[in-house]
């Protein structure tokens, strides 16, 4: 196999910096401005306390999931690594992420015992679970013969566009000379095998976008058709039975590309608008998205007034009336918000957004 590896100790505690809450000791640190920040792969630490199996476990006590509690301490005795049994001929170690994701690097926290053992190691990812038949693996990056030192962080960065849900790290080759074979019992008298601290995935949510979405940035689009037209309620239950929800804007970029988006579409329609997922509570007073996951509340009253993002025209947002529903409405040649009762009828947004709600179902491996 074609070793195209690659490892940079020294640069792991730059991304640290970037990742700014990996490391627990750099947490008390007042976080620096953005632009400040040291330039790292986007994203954040993605597997931490996520479910994760490896081939064998020492003694019983060193178990994989020590790989991901979020200690990122390199004493084998004081803080939680996980390390596999002596007499595993194939150590392996995997993680599954809550959802697919684009994986820019993969850092693992060798243990100050390692005795050199982090070496001929390769780092894969995969799409589904690689214990079934037809997972398909992709290299992210390998350890060659020469080890990391011991009681170091290394980070390896993965080829771009690296996707996928499962991240397993093995060891390729095993130290030779001791190895004997009692029974079906492999035993090793220098004990090579897999010791991670602590592995951390960083990267960023990604959602495949099905036939009749468009993407734009991390999310998948979806507009009704011409003539479709429903209630806020209505859309909503349309747009989650094909797998999404009605959009929730959280930037002008995002607002942007579908003000541009529906303009387009509605040509000289001028009387059309469109449902998106912002509605106000009973209080008549606070809006709020549908993704509890997305910024919440939004100031009503004047446009981009504050942060969070809104884009209300003037004079809309901001009263009590029976209004509760967020529309794009066409005014002036452009989309903007307005709010209208939902039970009106109009087309509709529906996105497919990875920070959406994911199902939290335990049983990766199964
Ligand atoms: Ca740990
Ligand atoms: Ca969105």
């Amino acid at each position: 196999m074609g070793m195209d590896w690659s490892y940079a100790p020294e640069t792991s505690i730059e991304y640290h910096q970037a990742g700014s809450d990996m490391e627990p000791t750099r947490q008390k640190k007042k976080r620096p401005p953005k632009e400040h920040m040291a330039k790292g792969p986007p994203g954040r630490n993605v597997a931490e306390f996520a479910e994760t199996i490896q081939s064998s476990t020492l003694q019983r006590i060193y178990t994989a999931d020590r790989a991901v509690d979020g200690n990122t301490g390199k004493k084998f005795f004081q803080d939680t690594c996980a390390h596999t049994s002596c007499n595993d001929h194939d150590p392996h170690w995997t993680v599954c992420l809550q959802q697919q994701h684009t994986i820019n690097s993969i850092t693992i926290h060798n243990p100050d015992k390692a005795r050199g053992r982090l070496k001929n190691i390769k780092i894969e990812v995969f799409q589904t679970n690689p214990r079934k038949t037809g997972a398909i693996a992709q290299l992210c990056a390998a350890i060659g013969p020469t080890p990391a030192l011991d009681g170091t962080s290394v980070t390896l960065l993965c080829p771009n566009g690296t996707r996928g849900q499962y991240i397993r790290i093995s060891k390729t080759v095993m130290q030779q000379g001791n190895w004997w074979q009692r029974g079906r019992r492999w035993k090793n008298n220098k004990c090579d095998a897999l010791l991670l601290c602590e592995v951390e995935v960083v990267g960023t949510p990604y959602v495949d976008c099905p036939k009749g979405f468009e993407r734009f940035q991390d999310s998948c689009y979806h507009f009704s058709d011409d003539d479709d037209v429903e209630s806020w309620f209505q859309a909503r239950i349309s747009c989650q039975t094909i797998g999404a929800d009605l959009a929730v804007i959280e930037s002008k970029d995002e607002n942007d590309f579908i003000a541009a988006k529906i303009l387009a579409l509605a040509g000289n329609n001028n009387n059309w608008s469109f449902f998106a997922g912002l509605h106000k509570l009973n209080d008549q007073m606070t809006w709020m998205w549908i993704d509890p996951n997305a910024v919440m509340g939004v100031p009503s009253g004047q446009p981009n007034a504050l942060n969070p993002f809104s884009d209300w025209r003037d004079g809309q947002g901001d009263d009590t009336d029976d209004q509760h529903c967020l529309t794009y409405f066409k005014d002036n040649l452009k989309f903007t918000w307005d709010h209208d009762e939902c039970c009106h009828s109009h087309r509709y947004i529906c996105e497919i957004s990875p920070t959406f709600p994911q199902p939290r179902c335990r049983g990766c491996f199964r």
